[in-house]
């Protein structure tokens, strides 16, 4: 469980992992929702990690792994204790489009991404071409692939920001939501302890 609560200041931390294809903008939405400034990029060489506050009491620590075809068989090693997902789409690329569902499903079949949620960015909307957002729900059969776990689909636009508050405040509601299940049964788990041993007394 990637969940950590740290004891000072109340503060809990999720992990979240920014995947997709190269030149699909992962880099450039980091610092943008960092930074808030348009920021240039080069490609990812391993991965850029920022810890992001969406909310008083939550800290996001978002890791943007690179997407070049090299890096991709390294990406299982950044699954374990994965919070959120975010997977971002260049919705214009329409060739890569196929190349990127495939990877996408690749992820979500691994265990230890199992019942992550994923909030998938349809980026590039500023661009002529893009799809939109029910185009690629449809494309990368979101319902489907996605229907063990909760999962949004949010057209942005990475370099404007557009979309961007949007997606992170589904990741935010998601990870909640993934926290209060994980201590839900951890004090469900501890009753049926104490049920136990009162039972042997
Ligand atoms: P990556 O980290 O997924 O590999 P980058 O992708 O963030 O490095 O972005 C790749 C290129 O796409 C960059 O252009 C970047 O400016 C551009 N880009 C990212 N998001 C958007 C967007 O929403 N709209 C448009 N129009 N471009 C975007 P360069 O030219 O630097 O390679
Ligand atoms: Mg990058």
């Amino acid at each position: 469980m990637g969940l950590l609560v740290s004891s000072q200041s109340r503060v809990k931390h999720a992990r979240i992992l920014i995947l997709g294809l190269d030149e699909a903008g992962k880099s450039t939405l980091l610092y943008k929702c960092k930074f808030k400034e348009p920021f240039s990029t080069t490609p990812t060489i391993g991965f850029n990690v920022e810890m992001i506050h969406t909310e008083k009491h939550l800290q996001l620590t978002m890791w943007d792994v690179g997407g070049q075809q090299k890096m991709r068989s390294l990406w299982c090693y950044y699954f374990e204790n994965t919070d959120g997902l975010v997977y971002v789409v260049d919705s214009t690329n329409k060739q890569k489009l196929d190349e990127s569902k495939k990877e996408f499903q690749l992820i979500l079949q691994n265990e230890l991404i199992k019942s992550v949620p994923v909030v998938l960015l349809a980026n590039k909307q500023d661009l002529p071409g893009a799809l939109n957002a029910e185009e690629i729900t449809r494309k990368f059969n979101m319902k489907k692939y996605c229907s063990d776990r909760d999962w949004y689909v949010q057209p942005c636009c990475a370099l404007t920001g557009q979309g961007l508050a949007e997606g992170l405040s589904k990741v935010t509601e998601f990870v909640k939501n993934c926290m209060k299940s994980k201590e839900d049964a951890i004090l469900f788990g501890k009753q049926n302890v104490r049920l136990k041993t009162s039972r042997k007394v």
